[in-house]
């Protein structure tokens, strides 16, 4: 039974569809038992680090391992490829090198990286950005879910000291290369024909909480004249968000997570709060539309009668793969075709220290973030060929 068969029952999400899996969450936490366990019986030892992320180690954790994985958190409603395939690819990889009697030359892990969709504490990368340093601790400990629980509450409450959270350099000093496969979020792989791509590069993206205030009034007794509605101000935001994105070539906005003070059908509310993704080429370009974002959302709100307020949540540079790793990896897979991606993947956290290289699934759906995603099994078991192929290059 595939690894993926094994976990398909694990935080399905009846009422969205797809699956719902996050930090800490019954089924996280189901998830991460049966990695263990699946770790274990492959031979590897499974460590946990002071940001929640697992690490299943083949041999001693030792300098310059060629490291493997992605993450096993979702989106809400999310599908059933983005990240698990990733970690049993690299988990059923590991399997085949060692059942063959291969002795790699240099330490190895299968790595899961915590809360990469960011659903619960609202920073994608979270499990990455802490190990790296490229999100503040103390920032970090502040976070909180939709429960009003911080991540230093969630973490105590898991058995991950909210003190020790932060940059990790003993465990990020032992990564020599990071290696992540990724079922595609797009259709590049469908119109190229191919199961396999390697990842040129990532998109530079950030998120942005958006406020709109206005005046909480009675939905019947105040005249329309008379109105300071921020749902109105934010639905014109949600419009000139688009429009400013779909003026410029290969630029993406997305507003989303809809928060509504006081929530009700006779309620004029007093304030939405809405959330903004942007991504575009590179960090400039990304940082020019967001800069022509909040410009139009402020005449809207303006012209609305309410007031705006805008603060940055997460941020990551556009990403290049190293060109040497990529023919490496291309060159181990007899050559396969190269796609750029507009998704963020932990690998981009990684690459901003590490050499990093990531391998693309075909998805013939094309759909990702929603039960639509999909990977045909001939592709999966050319995923975990792929990877198994690339270990005995790197190891
Ligand atoms: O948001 C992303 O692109 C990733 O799936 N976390
Ligand atoms: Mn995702
Ligand atoms: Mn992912
Ligand atoms: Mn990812």
């Amino acid at each position: 039974m595939s690894g993926l068969d094994e976990i398909a029952d694990i935080g399905r999400d009846p009422r969205r569809g797809g699956y719902s899996r996050h930090l800490w969450d019954a089924a996280d936490l189901e998830l991460r038992d049966w990695f263990v366990a699946r770790a274990e019986s492959t031979g590897l030892d499974v460590e946990r680090d002071r940001n929640g992320n697992l690490w299943a180690w083949w041999g001693a954790p030792g300098p310059d391992a060629v490291v493997v994985g992605s993450h096993l958190d979702s989106v809400p409603g999310g599908g059933e490829y983005d990240g698990p395939l990733g970690v049993v690819s690299a988990l059923d990889a590991v399997a085949l090198l060692r059942s063959s009697g291969f002795v790699p030359s240099r330490p190895c892990a299968v790595v899961v990286f915590a809360e990469e969709e960011g659903s619960r504490f609202g920073v994608a990368c979270l499990g990455s950005r802490l190990l790296t340093g490229a999100l503040d601790a103390a920032r970090a400990r502040r976070l909180v879910d939709a429960d009003g629980v911080t991540l230093a509450e969630a973490a105590d409450a898991h058995g991950v000291p909210a003190r020790h959270l932060g940059a990790d350099e003993r465990a990020l000093g032992r990564i020599g290369i990071f290696l992540e496969l990724h079922v595609e979020q797009g259709r590049g792989l469908v119109d190229v024909d191919g199961p396999l791509a390697v990842a040129s590069g990532i998109l530079a993206h950030g998120r942005w909480r958006i406020g709109f205030r206005g005046e909480g009034n009675h939905a019947g007794a105040t005249r329309m004249a008379d109105r300071r509605d921020p749902m109105v101000a934010a639905a014109r935001g949600v419009v000139a968000a688009r429009d400013a994105a779909a003026a410029r070539p290969g630029a993406r906005a997305t507003v989303g997570r809809i928060g509504v003070v006081p929530g009700g059908t006779n309620v004029i509310p007093s304030a939405v709060t809405t959330w903004l993704d942007a991504r575009s080429g590179d960090d400039e370009e990304t940082r020019a539309l967001v800069a022509e974002i909040e410009e139009r959302m402020r005449d809207v709100a303006a012209a609305e009668g309410c007031e705006l307020v805008i603060a940055e949540e997460s941020w990551s540079s556009a990403v290049t793969f190293p060109a040497d790793l990529r023919e490496r990896v291309s060159a181990a897979l007899g050559g396969i075709p190269e796609l750029g991606t507009g998704a963020g993947h932990d690998a981009g956290v990684l690459s901003a220290h590490v050499p990093t290289a990531m391998v693309f699934v075909r998805n013939p759906s094309g759909v990702s973030h929603a039960p639509e995603e999909y990977a045909e099994l001939d592709d999966c078991i050319a995923g975990v060929v792929a990877v198994e192929r690339i270990l005995r290059e790197l190891l």
